[in-house]
């Protein structure tokens, strides 16, 4: 019993690798950013809002075959923060961040709940948010589809199914046509890949398919092609030049990036960790980039195909990331890997490795295809609220040392504004530099509050 204690004790003085070694000391970070930076936070309407009705609600509901509630504890999204109803509240916090931009989704099932059927008060109500953030000088960043979809689109197959493109093009044209005397930058899609690999190969998202890795790299495809009709939809309505910066649209997709490297030297691990890489990461700007599809899950499908008005179809590539994978080779399995993380280093409540050099790394290998790039998403589900601040910190030290070695970073947004509802990890996993008060729901700022705000304030301006 004593050895064991011990052991307890001596494991949680070691020094965790990956934060501990550079510290959370603000300083003059933020010096380093470029006049202008956009400084702020995203959420998503599923994950806020409260009271929606969509793909998600029954899989909610529902579990696997063997039992396994989907979503963790059971939780439901129901009124999630209640952020429909509480905006004040949500641009408060926003205020005592110091916040310039935020990133934020429209429900597309709160304002087409049926096929060609308008909600038109909440597409105000969406339009009242946007004139108060410019208000509270806070640039709105407005995604189109994060994750959910209305019923009558995933009863009929979702990104399964090519109607989807003519209806998103048909969505996006209208929320621009309502918002585009306020908004000027457009995320159409977030993380097209992890939409389709959590739910087509891990189940873990509607429509809950497992090891589907065919219809995974078919939905991806789907979603570039309705991402490229979106983008002209984008363009033609919104005319507007909100900020008088010059460019009346600034359209970017919210691309998610993990950092892969092979578990071991083995020369199959490189292989696989190499076309996982290509795949997860490079597959989508570099479509974006020349309008040619290149998707390859080796023994299952290869997709190569040109897409019309897919190249030049983004102003500003957008980039969530938060983590590093080490991948071992599994031949056996539907995606030929298993992702494990290094062990003795910090990790997030959540089993992820904090691994600041890869936004870094990622930052700069990108900057290669030209586009000027804002970091969409970065954080940490860290309910202790110890491992955010030095989180933060060395993830803006990454981002500044890219800039110093020629990335065009024009932005950063945290994961996230507040706790919410983490899909399969229902309320479990908190991100938020503000907490929400069970049973109030009143927004209670974290202790990462301060340098974060200390950190907007060093930006030149
Ligand atoms: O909560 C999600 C978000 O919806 C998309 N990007 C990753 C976040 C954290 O998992």
């Amino acid at each position: 019993m004593k050895r064991a204690l011990l052991l307890v004790l001596l494991t949680a003085c070691q020094p965790r690798a990956g934060l501990d070694d550079v510290g959370a000391e603000v300083g003059s970070l933020g010096r380093g950013l470029p006049k202008g930076f956009l400084w702020g936070t995203a959420t998503s309407a599923h994950q806020i809002e409260g009271g929606l009705d969509n793909s998600w609600t029954e899989f909610e509901a529902g579990s696997t075959p063997d039992g396994k509630p989907h979503i963790r504890n059971e939780d439901r999204s129901t009124v999630a923060t209640d952020s429909w109803n509480r905006f004040d509240d949500d641009l408060e916090a926003m205020k005592a961040l110091g916040s310039t931009t935020y990133r934020f989704s429209v429900e597309w099932s709160r304002l087409e709940p049926r096929k060609g059927e308008w909600n038109d008060a909440a597409m105000q109500r969406y339009r009242e948010w946007c004139v108060k953030l410019r208000a509270a000088g806070i640039e709105p960043m407005v995604t189109l589809h994060h994750f959910s979809l209305p019923r009558w689109v995933s009863d009929t197959g979702g990104f399964e199914n090519p109607a989807v493109i003519e209806d998103l093009e048909r969505f996006s044209r209208r929320v621009a046509t309502n918002l585009k005397s306020q908004v000027d930058w457009w995320v159409t899609l977030n993380e097209p890949n992890v939409y389709a690999v959590q739910g087509y190969l891990v189940g873990v998202f509607p429509p809950g398919k497992k090891d589907d890795t065919v219809t995974q790299t078919k939905v991806i495809a789907m979603m570039l092609k309705a991402h490229a009709k979106m983008a002209v939809a984008i363009r033609e309505a919104d005319d507007v030049d909100a900020d008088a910066d010059g460019f009346a649209t600034r359209l970017s997709v919210a691309h998610h990036v993990r950092y892969f490297q092979p578990a071991t030297a083995s020369p199959l691990d490189t292989a696989i960790a190499g076309l996982t890489d290509d795949y997860s990461n490079e597959a989508i700007p570099r479509a974006l980039k020349t309008g040619r599809i290149l998707l390859s899950v080796p023994g299952a499908i290869t997709i190569d195909e040109q897409v019309p008005g897919l190249a030049g179809s983004i102003d500003v590539l957008g980039l969530n990331y938060y983590t590093r994978d080490m991948v071992r080779a599994d031949l056996g399995s539907a995606s030929l890997s298993q992702l494990t993380y290094r062990k003795g280093r910090a990790v997030n409540d959540l089993g992820w490795d904090l691994y600041p050099d890869g936004l870094h790394g990622f930052l700069t290998r990108f900057a290669a295809y030209g586009w000027p790039m804002v970091v969409t998403e970065n954080g940490l589900a860290d309910r202790s609220g110890k491992l955010r601040t030095p989180y933060l910190v060395q993830h803006v030290t990454a981002i500044e040392r890219a800039i110093r070695d020629g990335a065009d970073v024009r932005g950063y947004a945290h994961w996230s504004l507040m706790d919410n509802f983490e899909w399969a990890e229902g309320y479990d996993a908190q991100f938020g530099l503000f907490t929400i008060e069970p049973g109030t729901l009143r927004r209670v700022p974290t202790e990462s509050v301060a340098p974060f705000k200390a950190i907007g304030a060093n930006i030149p301006r």
